[in-house]
């Protein structure tokens, strides 16, 4: 409560990379399947080359999913350097013939987000087993060199790929904010003792699921987006079933709409609107 009163709040440090559109459509399939087949192919064969082109070659900064349930039928991933690059992908996308026969259904905007608080402890850990005196230029440059190196890991996760892994569920979520329970009025280091309980159940699940966690405070509805990729969809409920029993989610979670899609082999559009007709 001592922060509330003095209002002396610290902020979290977090490293920004990609920005992330998780890009939703569904597909007019009467409109769509009542042109010839000629019409279809040439849709196609447009659409496929603008996806293989925005996914930069053997980049993956772009990504097809089909989308399982009514909410969509396909997702559009991209990340990319900056907002004006998202927005140059959609306004092409917009452009193509194939944008006719789709229907938005949602989209969400995020940047991807590495916190900087576990580096910052894993360092003084770290300083701790060496025998330096603490505030001394030598103790201040240590810190500064494996700082540096802390950022360098965290930098290759926040300016990442697209996982490849085969099945993707995306929900936006947020930190509670009610009147008893408020994410934001709790002291930093009970946020980060929360933080570090999560991080520790998530870290079981690091070998099976890629957790990307975009913040969109200031960018879209919620204050993150949480992707998760994972090979066994059976993983990702089980993560996120026991996340639900830790605090951090328990008590302070609050949660979107949830997306769950295929990865598209190959990126391949026309297996995804074809299949259909088969
Ligand atoms: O990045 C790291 O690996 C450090 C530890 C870590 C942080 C800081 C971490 C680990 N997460 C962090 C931050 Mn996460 N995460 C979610 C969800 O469904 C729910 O209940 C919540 C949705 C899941 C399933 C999940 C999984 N994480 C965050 C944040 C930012 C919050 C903030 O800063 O206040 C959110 C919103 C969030 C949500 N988390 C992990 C995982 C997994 C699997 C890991 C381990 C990653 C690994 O070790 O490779």
């Amino acid at each position: 409560m001592a922060d509330v009163i003095t209002g002396a709040y610290e902020l979290p440090q977090t490293m920004e990379g990609h920005y992330v559109l998780h890009d939703l459509y569904g597909v007019h399939w009467p409109f769509w399947l009542s042109q010839s087949g000629d019409e279809r192919l040439a849709v196609l064969a447009e659409a496929t080359a603008w996806l293989r082109e925005q996914a930069g070659a053997g980049q993956m900064r772009s990504a097809l999913y089909s989308m399982v349930g009514q909410k969509a039928d396909l997702l559009l991933l991209h990340y990319r350097d900056n907002p004006e690059g998202i927005n140059r992908t959609e306004r092409s996308f917009r452009r193509l013939r194939l944008f006719s026969y789709l229907r938005p259904a949602g989209s969400y905007l995020s940047v991807i987000e590495a916190s900087l608080a576990e580096a910052n402890a894993v360092v003084l850990r770290r300083l701790a087993e060496r025998s330096l005196i603490i505030g001394s230029s030598e103790y201040q440059a240590a810190f500064a060199a494996e700082m540096a190196k802390e950022r360098k890991v965290l930098e290759s996760r926040v300016l990442r790929f697209i996982p490849d892994q085969r099945y993707l569920c995306f929900y936006p979520m947020s930190k509670r904010r009610g009147e008893t329970v408020n994410w934001y009025a709790l002291p930093a280091d009970e946020r980060r003792a929360l933080m570090r309980g999560h991080g520790k159940i998530g870290h079981r699940y690091h070998r099976e699921v890629i957790q990307v966690v975009g913040g969109s405070i200031g960018l879209d509805d919620y204050e993150w987006g949480v992707t998760l990729h994972a090979d066994d969809p059976l993983v990702i409920k089980r993560l996120i079933t026991e996340m639900r029993f830790d605090p951090a989610s328990s008590r302070y979670a609050e949660f979107g709409p949830f997306h769950f899609g295929i990865r598209q082999p190959g990126d391949d559009l026309s297996g995804l609107l074809q299949a259909a007709i088969a």
